[in-house]
């Protein structure tokens, strides 16, 4: 089952699965998709059921709390789509992110994989940038480090704009994208087995690690590299991965081709001690081979931030990083200010309470 949460959480969900159950704070938005599913979270206003959250999580957060069992109960072994930048989807997934954080262990198969789509930093409103920074600092990267999430699958809206594509064609693209990747398991049933295998278990199994995923797909070339081929063909709609950690793929030979190209992709895998789980099939549809391949990784919140950073224009670098240090909370500044003042007060072997006192005298704690 698959859930969206929020304006483009809702409509690429949609568009992923028919059935799926969409989730919005205002009655208007959840009637513009013909979805069965829907469930409406109650914010209380003065002014009244509101249209959204006018792109504040807080007000996403709180509507969370009319829905959270509701939720919760969904999303247990499921696909969850939000984006980043607004407040409806931001605030909710923050606020189930921060439950799967806070509890014991969840078990793989009820594990929640999140489909997240970031702005483009260099064109988008300021107040999606930091919502999303604070959403990647925050609630994902400790869900994530509690190991109870499922792949997080970081898409971008960088083609989007740089591409001038317009939002419907942009999500049929992404959509048909991510449905490449989870059709693997599909294709190692439905087409003849040369090699490996990699079922409907072992794939819930690979979803339900809590790890970034870049996918791609390309037509592989047994000649070149597969380092080289690997990275002049990217997935365009997600951010850049780093060093794998983990790694699956499927690769298609077409009627009678070599079942054993495979082995030089494991070998590339090998380099950085990675043993992937593969499957090697035969699809007679096809000329050339055909590499389905995924890398799981994992980055640190600020090198996270750095990733969305990267992306997006020099010229932005220098706004992103402003919210930035505005994100800094500012206890942690003084602590270390204090025990630096300690520290060095200990070394000169002054004492320690007369220099806090002057430092805070002249303001500076
Ligand atoms: N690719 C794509 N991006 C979208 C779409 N709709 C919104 N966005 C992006 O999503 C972010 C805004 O989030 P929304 O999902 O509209 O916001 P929301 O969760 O409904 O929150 P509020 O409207 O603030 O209550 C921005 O980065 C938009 O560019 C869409 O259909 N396709
Ligand atoms: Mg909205």
């Amino acid at each position: 089952m698959t859930m969206g949460i929020g304006g483009a959480g809702s409509k690429l969900a949609f568009l992923y699965d028919g059935e799926a159950t969409i989730v919005n704070v205002s009655e208007a938005e959840l009637s513009k998709l013909p979805a069965k599913n829907r469930i409406l979270a109650v914010v209380h206003s003065a002014t009244g059921q509101l249209r959204g959250s006018r792109k504040n999580p807080q007000i996403g957060r709180e509507a969370f709390l009319s829905i959270k069992r509701e939720m919760l109960a969904q999303i247990c072994g499921n696909l969850v789509f939000s984006s980043t930048g607004g407040g409806t989807g931001n605030g909710i997934t923050a606020s189930l992110l921060d439950d799967l954080a806070h509890r014991e262990t969840v078990p793989a198969g009820e594990k929640t994989a999140f489909v997240l789509l970031l702005p483009y930093a260099k064109l988008e409103p300021a107040e999606f940038i930091d919502n999303t920074i604070g959403f990647l600092r925050g609630p994902l990267s400790q869900a994530i480090d509690s190991g109870n999430t499922g792949n997080i699958f970081l898409f971008t809206n960088r083609l989007k704009f740089e591409s001038k594509l317009s939002e419907q064609d942009y999500n049929a693209a992404l959509i048909e994208s991510l449905k490449v990747f989870m059709a693997i398991p599909r294709k190692g049933e439905s087409f003849r087995l040369l090699d490996g295998h990699v079922d409907y278990e072992d794939f819930d199994l690979y979803l339900s690690k809590p790890y970034f995923n870049h996918f791609t797909y390309f037509h592989y070339d047994p000649e070149v590299d597969f380092q080289k081929q690997l990275e002049a063909n990217l997935n365009p709609y997600l951010l850049p991965p780093e060093k794998p950690i983990e790694a699956l793929f499927l690769l298609e030979v077409p009627a009678g081709g070599d079942p054993t190209l495979f082995y030089d992709i494991l070998s590339h895998f090998a380099k950085d001690n990675v043993t992937p789980v593969y499957s090697v099939v035969e699809n007679p549809e096809l000329d050339k081979p055909f590499v389905t391949v995924s890398l799981l990784y994992s980055r640190k919140p600020a090198e996270l931030v750095d990733d969305f950073n990267r992306v997006s224009h020099a010229h932005t670098q220098a706004k992103v990083r402003k919210s930035l240090e505005q994100h800094v909370p500012l206890p942690v500044l003084r602590v270390s200010l204090e025990s630096e003042a300690k520290r060095q007060g200990k070394q000169q072997g002054a004492d320690e309470a007369e220099i806090l006192t002057v430092l805070r005298r002249l303001g500076k704690l």
